[in-house]
């Protein structure tokens, strides 16, 4: 290959057999950072203006095409370019052909949506993920996309930010042509010489024919917002997204780029951007431990078994056989495996029925799931998580009986949401091999996953876990052993807020509405009602029972007394309708709070909506400012993540403490110190908080206490 211009640049030109060849090679991900995109420009120039050559290839080096615009720049100042690669590939007079391969994302995307030719391996993958940070493709996605798949469809990817596999783009008609994926560069070259001659260039902007569709069905883009309304609330890129499309087909396409450009500038420095650019860094941030060896040796985890065929347990296994992993399922009776397999298999049931998952997947997954019923069967497995009954003793037997069983080297880890462990790994002989990994409910699909580092845990145990954890599609975060972890820690404030607020008067109904309008996807007491309220009410039965101090929730109790479990029962804190999930108010709650309200002596008052926000969210970062100070958790961020993936935090305001930061340290330090007058112990400021308060800082940048952290 002949080269034209220097080789250690982020973006190489060089000629191969009449084809221009240029090179994306910016690591990790080909982010279109500084000078990428005048690379880019520079290379399509010099090939335009190269009589030798006849047609061009636009490729990425390393593991992927272009991932998009580099995110860390939005919201800083940059100059208006001068020039465009787009518009330098519209004008241009010789073929350019996009050869994928990894990913290409946003601004990787639309710069192969302007080449003439797109071509792409089997496991490539594409998408315009901008609503995903609160932006828009800025980069003529919008105008150009619908002209290729249809403006509905359009709207469906660009909405939804999701990664579309080759062959799904292929039958879209985004991708040309699939290739073998041996050697690309000598695939796309060979396309370039087949196309070089043809003309007219297809350019996609000049493909109209899509976009007749929505002359047929005019309400399609009304009907949309419409549909994206409840989640899409208090957003504006989804409905910017939309617009954007619309004009495509209303607007010529130059002005429907002047709209798209328009729309993305007032989105960029948006408050919704900017949270969602916070979490997208924070979501990477968190898979980093600080002080680990860089050259720690990994245990590789390839073989795994779950203890346990309760629903956690089989929620676990899932996990696993949804990210093609084969799991052995153990627990000790036919009876109790034939249970935990019926209910796994009926869970895929419903996704097959609401068809997102198809029959065969179903089949490949139930596959990769073995039953079995002794610890014998497992012993041979990389790594083991232990979810059974959440009682420190029954753990401590079940990990004897691991420690006895399984092979040396193995990963022993259990899915204990509170219990110690130090304890559980104590009752083994390689505490040094014993982590918990915390999944949420349901396990198969809650994101946030645990990561529990005992006194004794290894640097490579944890990493593993850390690991493990990612390869199941989970967001695997550290968390210092204490009682609660860090998410659940964080949260039980929160919950006990939210009990005591109805005690002092607030309407479960309230308490549910500003939380849904705050952006939760379902009010505290909706979720309780769809857990059931009988689980916390038999904790708080024995909690009770050990300690004649405790202070229980006499409102819940009353309704679990009669009967009232939550949706499974017809009823809760709410009542409803025979084979309807729709929460109705129900006067007979009201009338019990009353009751019990005035047995106990409890005053009750009327609340505004501010204050039931602020007393709910304020404990937990209290709370959390609490674990950051003991040196239980690495970062505040890690902390924002957790509730993001675990607790359903609307995504948009970034998470716990980065909404924090929007109030400051200073007023929730005031406040929190009010109500600790006010209401006693419960309410005691951290002193990271009150450190906080006083010298200035935000909450989001809060490291753990490097003095107490076990790691770092
Ligand atoms: C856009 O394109 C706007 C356009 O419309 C044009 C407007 C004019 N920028 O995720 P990973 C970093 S908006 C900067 O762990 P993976 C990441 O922080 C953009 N940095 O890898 C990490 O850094 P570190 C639209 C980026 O293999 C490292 O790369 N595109 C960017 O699990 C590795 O990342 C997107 O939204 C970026 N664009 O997943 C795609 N991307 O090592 C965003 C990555 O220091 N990216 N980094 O922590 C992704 O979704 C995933 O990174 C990807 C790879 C799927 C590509």
């Amino acid at each position: 290959m002949a080269e034209a211009a220097g080789d250690k640049t982020l973006v190489r030109y060089a000629v191969a057999e009449g084809i221009g060849v240029i090179t994306i090679d910016n690591p990790p991900v080909n982010a279109l950072g500084p000078g990428v995109r005048d690379g880019i420009i520079a290379a399509l120039t010099q090939g335009e203006a190269d009589p030798s050559v006849k047609a061009m290839v636009m490729i990425g080096a390393g593991r992927s095409f272009i991932a998009g615009a580099d995110i860390r720049q939005f919201g800083k100042p940059r100059p208006t370019p001068q020039q465009r690669a787009y518009e330098l590939i519209d004008a241009g007079s010789k073929p350019v052909v996009a050869a994928i391969h990894g990913y290409a994302l946003g601004g990787g995307l639309e710069h192969a949506l302007a080449c003439h030719y797109r071509i792409a391996v089997a496991n490539a993958k594409v998408g315009l993920p901008e609503v995903l940070i609160g932006i828009l493709p800025g980069g003529g996605g919008t105008q150009r996309l619908p002209r290729l798949v249809g403006p509905k469809k359009a709207m469906e990817l660009i909405i939804s930010g999701r990664h579309v596999p080759a062959p799904e783009a292929k039958a879209l008609g985004i991708i040309d042509e699939i290739v073998g994926g041996s050697d690309l560069l000598a695939e796309a070259i060979a396309y370039a010489k087949r196309v070089a001659g043809v003309r007219p260039l297809p350019r996609v902007r000049d493909k109209e024919d899509r976009l007749a569709e929505a002359k047929a069905d005019p309400g399609m883009f009304d009907a949309m917002r419409t549909a994206i309304a409840r989640r899409a609330r208090n957003q504006k890129a989804p409905y910017h997204c939309i617009a954007c499309v619309e004009a495509a087909v209303k607007l010529p396409f130059d002005e429907g780029i002047d709209l798209e450009r328009r729309l993305f500038a007032e989105l960029e420095n948006s408050e919704e951007a900017k949270a969602l650019r916070y979490a997208f860094f924070a979501e990477r941030e968190v898979a980093k431990i600080p002080g680990l060896p860089k050259d720690l040796a990994v245990p590789e985890v390839k073989t795994a078994a779950v203890v346990g065929a309760g629903t956690m347990g089989g929620g676990i296994a899932m996990s696993f056989a949804d990210f093609d992993f084969p799991v052995k399922l153990l627990d000790l009776t036919p009876e109790a495996l034939d249970k935990g397999m019926r209910r796994i298999r009926d869970t895929y049931a419903v996704s097959v029925k609401r068809g997102s998952l198809a029959q065969e997947e179903m089949d490949k997954r139930l596959a990769l799931i073995e039953p079995v019923d002794s610890y014998a069967a497992i012993a041979d497995c990389d790594a083991v998580i232990e979810a059974v009954f959440e009682v420190l003793p029954v753990k401590k037997e079940v990990f004897a009986k691991l420690d006895a069983a399984m092979k040396p080297g193995a990963l022993l880890f259990s899915n204990t949401s509170a219990l110690d462990i130090d304890a559980i790994a104590g009752a083994t002989r390689r505490p040094e091999a014993v982590a918990g990994t915390h999944f949420f409910v349901p396990a198969n699909v809650m994101k946030t996953f645990e990561v529990v580092d005992g006194t004794k845990t290894a640097p490579a145990t944890l990493a593993a876990a850390m690991k493990l954890g990612r390869a199941i599609g989970k967001i695997s975060a550290y968390a210092g052993n204490c009682d609660g972890f860090v998410a659940n820690r964080t949260r039980i404030p929160f919950n006990l807020e939210q009990g005591l607020m109805v005690e002092e008067g607030a309407t479960p109904e309230q308490v549910d509405k500003v939380m849904v309008a705050f952006g939760y996807p379902a009010g505290p007491f909706a979720v309780n009602d769809m857990s059931g309220l009988d689980i916390s009410y038999e904790t708080r039965k024995r909690r009770a029972a050990g300690d004649p101090n405790y202070r229980g929730q006499p409102i819940p109790d009353r309704l679990v007394e009669m009967g009232r479990l939550g949706q499974k029962t017809g009823a809760g804190w709410y009542r409803y309708e025979k084979g309807d999930r729709t929460p109705i108010s129900d006067p007979e709650v009201h009338r019990v709070i009353k009751e019990v309200a005035r047995e106990k002596g409890f005053h009750q008052r009327a609340f505004d909506d501010e204050e039931i926000l602020r007393r709910l969210l304020f404990s937990s970062v209290n709370e959390a400012c609490k674990i950051l100070e003991e040196g239980k958790a690495l970062r505040a961020s890690d902390i924002d993540v957790m509730w993001l993936n675990g607790f359903g935090f609307p995504r948009y305001r970034g998470g716990l403490m980065y909404w924090a930061d929007q109030i400051g340290a200073r007023d929730i330090y005031n406040q929190i110190a009010i109500w600790h007058q006010r209401y006693g112990a419960r309410w005691e400021p951290s002193r990271l908080l009150k450190q906080l308060a006083e010298q200035g800082g935000l909450l989001r940048e809060a490291k753990g206490d490097s003095a107490k952290l076990r790691r770092g």
